[in-house]
């Protein structure tokens, strides 16, 4: 019915575009332009300006699909296409200049209205510091294409002991939400290789689809933080799901199916 090679194709340009904006055009002087839900939840100039970008592309590109941006964006469509955009995630490392951090760009079906279940069907997710995209599309793979070079097929860890695994996860923006996220990973890190913390969801999740991760958990992703990364795990062998078989804003829990389903028992 829609045509995934085309909505791959879409997510790529644009996200490499949006990614170019980001880099290029970061003002010396960046700082913060808004806080959201606490006074560490920031917003830059350059989260708006790359999600103008993606908004103004699109409608070019695809003037019948409907958009979700994290910074506001919430325009209805026609098609069956909603495109689920995070214009920089992994702002905080943007902002003090730490090279973790994306421009995601998913393509949906479902309903806008019910972002929790959109269903991600192609997506990219770019690095513009390390110039590692990773793509995909339901049923055709996930990749990671790195500047010019060509696209290496992204396979989940195979890891399958709790112990031996290297974990993922980052913590909300709510004081007393981290309270509670950190003790919970207190009572976790003894009992794994080791975490990281790398400060974007999205890449977290790409992380996982190329097997840099074992398994990652997070609590709190909205629907443009999670998912191209969900998608790519999937489409990597691996499985993603929440506190039922469906992530959510409450828990995300992906990598192989062994190491998540230990893990989700101890979440
Ligand atoms: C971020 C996520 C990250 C999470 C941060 C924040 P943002 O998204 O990608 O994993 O731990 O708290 O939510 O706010 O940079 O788009």
């Amino acid at each position: 019915m829609h045509d995934l090679v085309e909505l791959e194709s879409v997510a790529r340009t644009l996200a490499l575009r949006a990614g170019r904006l980001i880099v290029d055009e970061r003002p010396a002087d960046l700082g913060v332009a808004q806080t959201k839900s606490s006074a560490t939840d920031v917003v830059t100039e350059m989260d708006r300006r790359s999600e103008e970008l993606l908004l103004t592309e699109l409608g070019w590109m695809r003037p019948d699909d409907g958009v979700l941006g994290e910074e506001g964006t919430d325009e209805p469509g026609s098609s069956g296409i909603t495109w689920v955009v995070d214009p920089i995630d992994g702002t905080v490392n943007y902002l003090y200049g730490l090279p973790a951090y994306a421009v995601s760009v998913a393509a949906c079906t479902g309903d806008i209205d019910d972002p929790e279940r959109l269903v991600p069907v192609a997506g990219a997710v770019y690095n513009p510091v390390t110039h590692e995209l990773f793509h995909g599309r339901r049923g055709g793979g996930a990749y990671l294409t790195t500047g010019t070079g060509a696209p290496v097929r992204l396979r989940c860890s195979t890891q399958t002991d709790l112990s031996q695994a290297l974990l993922g996860t980052g913590f909300g923006y709510a004081a007393d939400k981290r309270a509670r996220q950190g003790a919970l990973l207190a009572g976790l890190i003894a009992d794994v290789r080791d975490v990281r913390r790398a400060g974007s969801a999205a890449l977290d999740l790409c992380s996982v689809a190329a097997g840099r991760l074992d398994v990652y958990y997070e609590s709190g992703l909205n629907p443009w933080d999670r998912a191209v990364g969900q998608l790519l795990v999937l489409e990597a062998g691996g499985v993603v799901r929440g506190l039922t078989d469906a992530p959510s804003i409450d828990l995300v829990v992906a990598g192989c199916a062994a190491l998540v389903g230990q893990l989700a028992g101890r979440l």
